[in-house]
């Protein structure tokens, strides 16, 4: 492994400068961070790749990802989920290291082939689950894993969006089950789902059964590749719920939507226990609230004390995070474990157990009953 490592980047939209802004940072806030070049931006648009090459800062670009990735020590696979699964495993099979955006893929199948690849190679491979990476995250397991909330006894999770409240919104990829597999349920609920896996997990166990339901409340959009009156069909979810039991007895609810007035990205979690509950929402992302077994009411904790995960490398307590930060903490880990020839969290078989619950929701959602997931 040469010192400095090459990375190439699938994809120079929303994903893309939010991964080649955290590339950036690392030098300057992760010294000992492994050393990296932005080498190439693989798309299909040149004239867009062009522009996005030189706005990101990669050295090139490449509208060929299967000889790109022989280039690379590390390939981040920021596409439309239907794109995650033939470059993924291309890159893992020829040991080239792979960060995947979420959802994994876009069916439980293409996950699960993913997943294989993985397993077989010896390159890391991770999904780009980044809420794990938030301090205040962190700080709640660290209260969960030591016990202070006692047995784990229900869980509540929500990632509420608003951007397609308006009927003109335009479509989108995110709105083609043939591209994204699923709406709200993967691209916002898979978060939720891994957030919960990661929280509670040890203590409650997976999820072994559920009962899911998916609607879709506008059916067409304005086509913007079309005439002025075109439309395109909406052939995904809109906003989902779903109802989970856990393996130690524990209760949960999910939901998630693209329609909640009022909430612009607020993923939250709230988890009761035995002996306590925390509760925390992305829209305060440096708070969490902390109820312990001697607390009237909910105690609200600055998570920015230079004890905090990540906090250290930034700023004096209070100059608080914000929502990239997680993406740097997120590649901080996935490049120090490819350097280190190390394992990264979460992983694809993290990202395919999360997959299996997306696949249960909408089975259930289909059979009209709970479904289990053993
Ligand atoms: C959807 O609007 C979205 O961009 C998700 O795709 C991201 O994963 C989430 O972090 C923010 O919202």
């Amino acid at each position: 492994m040469t010192d400095t490592l090459d990375i190439g980047v699938l994809g120079y939209r929303f994903m893309g400068k939010a991964h080649a802004n955290a590339l950036a940072r690392l030098p300057m806030f992760f010294p000992d961070a492994p050393a990296v070049n932005r080498r190439v931006l693989i798309g299909r648009d040149e004239a867009a790749l062009a522009d996005a090459t030189e706005q990101l800062g990669f050295d090139g670009y490449s509208t060929d990802w299967e000889t790109a990735i022989d280039e690379v020590d590390a390939f981040y696979n920021l596409g439309p989920n239907a794109i995650h699964r033939e470059p993924s495993i291309a890159a893992l099979d020829a040991d080239t290291a792979v960060l995947c955006e979420k959802p994994l893929a876009r069916t439980l199948d293409d996950a699960a082939a993913m997943r294989d690849a993985a397993a077989r190679s010896d390159a890391v491979a991770g999904c780009a689950f980044n809420y794990r990476f938030v301090p205040a995250i962190q700080y709640a397991k660290a209260l969960i894993d030591d016990g202070e909330l006692g047995e784990i006894r229900q869980v509540r999770g929500r990632y509420l969006q608003d951007w397609l409240l308006d009927p003109d919104a335009p479509w989108s990829w995110r709105l083609s089950e043939e591209v994204a597999g699923s709406g709200a349920l993967g691209d916002l609920g898979a978060h939720t789902i891994d957030l919960i896996r990661f929280l509670v997990g040890e203590r409650a166990g997976p999820i072994t059964r559920l009962s899911g339901q998916l609607q879709t409340f506008v059916d067409e959009r304005p086509d913007p590749d079309g005439q002025p009156g075109e439309t395109r069909e909406v052939t995904v979810d809109d906003a989902f719920t779903a109802q989970l039991a856990f393996e130690n007895g524990a209760v949960g609810t999910l939901e998630a939507s693209r329609f909640a007035a009022g909430h612009k990205n607020d993923h939250a979690v709230e988890i009761h226990g035995s002996e306590g509950s925390l509760a925390f929402s992305l829209e305060r992302l440096n708070e969490l609230e902390v109820l312990g077994p001697d607390d009237r009411g909910y105690q609200t904790v600055l998570v920015t004390d230079e004890s905090d995960p990540y906090v250290d490398h930034w700023w004096p307590p209070g100059h608080v995070l914000g929502w990239e930060h997680t993406f740097v903490h997120e590649n901080y880990e996935f490049l120090s474990a490819v350097a280190g020839d190390g394992s990264f969290r979460p992983s694809f078989e993290d990202a395919y157990r999360v997959q299996r619950v997306l696949d249960a929701v909408e089975r259930s959602h289909d059979a009209g009953e709970w479904v289990s997931l053993d």
